[in-house]
Order: C-alpha cells, then structure tokens, then sequence
C-alpha cells in the first residue's frame, strides 16, 4: 500500500472510531494483541515483604485503634503493580492482623473464603460457627465462604497472623455478601478440639438409623503446625526432593480430596539445606512466607534474600528458583485450584 493510501486508511479509520466511541463501541483489532496474548502478561509484580517492617506498623496500628473499632486490625500487603486494588496478586488478598490480648474481632461472615497462617504467638483463636480453634505459631485455620467467624485473643502476648483471602476473585464475579452478626461473638457451639478430633483423623462422626451424615463442604478448619511439619520431616527423611519445588505437601479437604477451598489452594514445602531448585514457571499466582531457615529465591532473575516470617508473591508464569541456605520450610497459598477447575493450570518446567 502507497504511503498516502495508507494515511488515507487511517484517517478514515480514525474517523469511523471516533463517531463509534461515543455508543460504547471499539475496534479489536487495535487491541487484539494485548487482549489475547502468547503467554501470561500479569500486572503483578515479584515482591519481598521483610516480616519486621510490616509488624513495626502494624504495632503502630495497635496502639491507635481497636480490633473492635476497626472490625479486622489489618495491613494489607498490596502489590504495586496493583494499586489500589488490596490485592497481592491478580485474584488474591493477603494482610497482617493483629489481635492484641484481650481483644476481639467481631463475628461476621462473607463470601470471601479466608485462610490465616498463625506468625507469631499463641493461645489466640478463631471461632468457626461457634467453635474456637486455639491457635500455635504456623497453624493453619480455615474460614470457608459465609462461615461466621470471630477472633479473640485471651493469652498475654500479641498475636500476628496471614490473612489470605480471595476478595479480588469474589470481586471479580461481583458476588459478594457479607453480614454482621448481632453480638460480637457466636455462642458456642462445640467445645474447642472438636473438628480435629470428628475430621482431622481421617474419620467422620457416623450416627446410627436412616439419618444422612451431613458434612459440610470444608469440614476440617484447624491444621495445625505439630501435624503437618511432622509429615514432612518424615516425607525428607525417605524420598528425594522434587527437582523444582523440594519435599511438598498440599493440604487437603478431606470431604473432597481437594484444594482447602473453593478458591484458595495451599501446601507447605522443605528444602534440605543447601539445595536449589530447577527454574519453574506456573500459572498461579502464589504466595509465600518464610516458616523456618534461611535462603533465596530467584523470580524472572531478581534475587530476595529470606528470613524468617517474611512474604514473597511469586505472580503468574514469573520463573523462579529457590535456594536454602539451611533447611529451608515454606506455607505458600495460591489460586491454583481455580485455574485447575477452569481447565487453565499450566507449569514450564526446566
Ligand atoms: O478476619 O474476617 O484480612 O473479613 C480481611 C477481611 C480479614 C477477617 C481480612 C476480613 C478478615
């Protein structure tokens, strides 16, 4: 085509976008590229947040408002390629909350599913519909879409938890409910350790005659850290490391075999001492943080140092590799069964 047929092209072009525009109407073509891309082009970015500066104002934040006034005293962990957003990655959610002693979070409940990865203290809960789960350092408690939940804490030391939520995604299909109760905690229900005891054994409380066993869709809640660090020690001690993620173990719904939730996965993961993966790219947008040791991780070829507590997003089809420096242990939470229900998980493995 001559140069003034061209001109000529995009000035008629031009022309016909600017009379379509004002009916809400655009050409594909000018941005089919961007739309369908060859591989993830994720607004997320690889971040590294230090575990001592968020609690410094996160203490802050304790001296100035209640857990009560605030509803959830929380700092969120927003990625900066998402401002705005209160998102760490594209679909999901992660915060710091402080319960101070004594304090309580009121009872609410939402369709956002939440999971909270206990980082410091202990003898705080969450109550699950009536049901104080006790919590230790690096237990993992499970609060389910429109599960009430209410948090206390009645021992004498500050306790700090990860809040992972799956608000954007919920966002994202504009489904979202959520209700106060009308008294800031729920009666109880079920004495503390029930759960673990009806579904943390591999068993379910059976009831005789014709009446149908009902189990809700995540019956277990409580995981706690003596459990699943215990398995994989024993998992280190008589298999190899995968070459990519090192001795992983994902946490299951035990009613369906399944990812903990709907929309959330998590697993644990240990690198022997001195081990590096292979790179390994993947789909999910996945969230770290540090339980134990010390190491790096390389993302699309930026190196984070780690220590212990701190938080890592490793966002979508971003490669990374890890290295321990001592044994290295990782909880990690993503939207990987997400994608998996929607046909759409991928990894690249080197
Ligand atoms: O504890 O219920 O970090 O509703 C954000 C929203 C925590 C909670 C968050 C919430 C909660």
């Amino acid at each position: 085509m001559s140069e003034s047929l061209a001109n000529d092209q995009n000035a008629q072009l031009a022309n016909l976008y600017d009379q379509m525009r004002p009916s809400h109407l655009y050409p594909l073509w000018e941005v089919l590229g961007a739309l369908v891309t060859p591989t993830p082009q994720t607004d997320a970015v690889a971040v590294r947040w230090s575990y001592a500066d968020v609690r410094e104002y996160l203490m802050r934040a304790g001296d100035l408002i209640s857990a009560e006034q605030a509803e959830r005293r929380v700092i969120i962990l927003e990625n900066p390629g998402l401002e705005g957003q209160s998102a760490i990655t594209p679909r999901l959610y992660a915060g710091l909350q402080l319960v101070l002693p004594g304090e309580i979070a009121p009872c609410h409940r939402h369709s956002q599913s939440a999971l909270r990865f206990i980082m410091e203290g202990d003898g705080a809960y969450t109550a699950v519909d009536g049901e104080k789960a006790f919590m230790k350092q690096y237990d993992l408690i499970l609060t389910p879409n429109w599960r009430w939940h209410d948090h206390g804490n009645p021992s004498d030391r500050p306790v700090i938890w990860l809040d992972g939520l799956d608000i954007p995604t919920i966002r994202a299909l504009d489904a979202q409910f959520a209700e106060r109760l009308d008294q800031p905690s729920h009666p109880e229900t079920f004495p503390a350790g029930t759960n673990r005891a009806s579904f943390g054994r591999g068993l379910r409380p059976l009831q005789a005659g014709s009446q149908r066993i009902e189990t809700v869709r995540e019956p277990l809640f409580h995981y706690p850290y003596a459990e699943w660090r215990a398995a994989l020690a024993a998992m280190a001690q008589s298999d190899r490391p995968d070459p990519h993620i090192g001795h992983a173990l994902e946490f299951l719904n035990p009613a369906t075999g399944g990812a903990v939730m709907p929309t959330i996965s998590a697993h644990v993961r240990l690198l022997p001492a001195g081990f590096e993966t292979r790179l390994r790219r993947s789909t999910e947008g996945a969230i770290f943080t540090v339980v134990e040791g010390r190491g790096e991780v390389e993302i699309d070829g930026e190196v984070f140092a780690l220590a212990e507590r701190d938080v890592v997003v490793v966002p979508s089809w971003k490669a990374a590799r890890w290295r321990a420096t001592d044994t290295l242990v990782l909880f990690a939470y993503s939207d990987r069964v997400v994608q998996e229900k929607l046909c759409l998980y991928r990894e690249s493995c080197e």
